[in-house]
């Protein structure tokens, strides 16, 4: 299937989830397309993310996006996705103990990355956050105060256990890419509490900036293809939610 391009399927105008699979195709070098930022008349759009949802595209329908075709494969869930890709493309552990280590964390970050969302939705996704802004300041605060260290402290520690130059395995994988981007993701969402915690885990800090360095990475990230955070995603920047100075 190696010529048949990569279709990625994720809301234009926003990194979100679906920045944990461009990360991948990036550092591959593989070309893909990215179904939501390409127009209407492309068969792209919202409108392709909304066919998505709704049950309308061909194959095993996803419940949410991110999801990636490939030819006649559809998968969905973000963890899915990067471990499908980055086996593909020499950016995960092959061995069994490895890979399901890999996939333990990469669903530990998923986690973490759901309590960063449910930070300012504490209620609900159906209403907008000034509906819940009261509710999202203490929900905000708890999670600096108990949930984002311990997050930190374990994924320091799977760290330093195994090295400390990767999360899992010898070698760069998707897990280290998507803790770069969970990182740097919360660094735009609470400046004065990641630059807190983070004085408990000097490795990650310098994980992230190895991954940050890699070649083809650093390349995307100072490109046009590299949507900045905004507050539409999952990473949002609202002050009165980050740690009191
Ligand atoms: N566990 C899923 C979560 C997917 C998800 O929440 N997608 C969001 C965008 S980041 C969405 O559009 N959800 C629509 C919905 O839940 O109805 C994953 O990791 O991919």
């Amino acid at each position: 299937m190696a010529e048949v391009p990569y279709e990625l399927f994720y809301w234009p105008g926003l990194p979100g989830r679906g920045e944990y699979v461009r990360l991948i195709l990036e550092d591959a070098g593989v070309p893909y397309v990215d179904r939501g930022r390409q127009s209407a008349e492309e068969g792209g759009g919202i409108e392709a993310i909304v066919a998505l949802i709704e049950g309308r595209l061909p194959g095993f329908a996803a419940y949410a996006p991110p999801a990636l075709k490939h030819g006649d494969l559809m998968i969905a869930q973000t963890a899915v996705i990067c471990r499908y890709l980055a086996r593909r493309h020499g950016l995960a552990p092959l061995d069994e103990v490895h890979d399901l280590h890999a996939q333990q964390l990469q669903l530990t970050i998923a986690d973490l990355v759901k309590e960063v969302h449910d930070t300012h939705h504490p209620i609900g996704t159906s209403l907008f956050y000034e509906q819940q802004k009261g509710e999202a300041v203490t929900a905000a605060r708890n999670f600096l105060k108990h949930r984002l260290p311990r997050f930190i402290d374990y994924f320091a520690d799977v760290l330093d256990a195994n090295g400390g130059d990767v999360l899992v395995g010898s070698e760069v994988s998707y897990v280290d890419l998507a803790m770069f981007q969970t990182l740097v993701g919360i660094g735009y969402a609470f400046p004065r509490g990641y630059a807190e915690v983070m004085e408990r885990a000097p490795g990650l800090s310098a994980l992230r900036a190895r991954i940050e360095a890699r070649p083809r990475l650093s390349a995307y990230l100072s490109s046009a293809r590299r949507l900045p955070f905004n507050e539409d995603g999952v990473f949002r920047r609202y002050p009165e939610l980050d740690r009191p100075e």
